[in-house]
């Protein structure tokens, strides 16, 4: 396997700490968001959407999507599970992970890519040029609060986002409150279960992933 990386951005560190919960070493190539590598033709010969995190299995087959990756790791390296053991756990992890990729992370970027500088005529991924609306800033700041007092009333009564067991949505969640930094965004002192939970989840050996 060879995992397609980029060390400052949120969604393949989201599978590095899948990595490192799992124990296993995958060796891992840096791809140059910065400087438009995930643009070039090599690297839309292996994802055509020029984004990052990638798994190339020794097939030859490219796994794109953070859920993707972590689906087939599960399969392969099944100890510690980490999408769930019962069919309700396995759901309620597919649930969580879907609604903080949709409403935290999908907002964040959203207030991100279309604020930085850097990010001028690339407000969304891929291999097309999309102009900034200043006007979605605000919008995905206000989703992403609103978002984290959704969580923050889940983690009530629980240790984390699903019950008892740590899994896929708490490393989705972890990464999206370190991404929510970026702009600023930080954990008010009324939300004290999902400051409790960022506390136990960033204190995790993989947190540093
Ligand atoms: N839905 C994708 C999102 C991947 C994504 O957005 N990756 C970002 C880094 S966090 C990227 O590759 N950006 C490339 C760019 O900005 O051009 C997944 O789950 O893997």
């Amino acid at each position: 396997m060879k995992f397609y990386d980029c060390k400052t951005a949120p969604s393949p560190r989201r599978v590095r700490i899948f990595i490192a919960e799992k124990g296993i070493e995958v060796p891992a190539v840096q791809v140059d968001l910065a400087g438009g590598e995930q643009l070039g033709a090599a690297f839309k010969k292996i994802n055509q959407d020029c984004t990052v995190p990638v798994l190339e299995l020794d097939d030859g087959t490219h796994l794109t999507e953070v859920f993707a990756i972590c689906h087939y790791l599960e399969e392969k390296f099944p100890e510690p599970a980490l999408l769930g053991g019962s069919a309700t756990e396995r759901a309620l992890v597919v649930m969580w992970n879907t609604k903080i990729e949709s409403n935290g992370l999908a907002a964040l970027a959203e207030t991100f890519r279309n604020r930085a500088k850097g990010m001028q005529g690339r407000a969304l991924t891929g291999p097309d040029d999309y102009e900034q609306i200043p006007e979605l800033v605000d919008r995905g700041r206000r989703r992403f609060e609103l978002f984290m007092g959704k969580l923050d009333r889940q983690l009530q009564g629980t240790e984390y986002i699903v019950g008892d067991i740590f899994t896929l949505a708490d490393i989705s969640a972890l990464v999206a409150c370190d991404f929510a930094a970026w702009s600023r965004i930080s954990i008010d002192d009324a939300k004290a279960d999902l400051r409790r939970w960022y506390q136990l989840v960033s204190a995790r050996p993989s947190a540093q992933a």
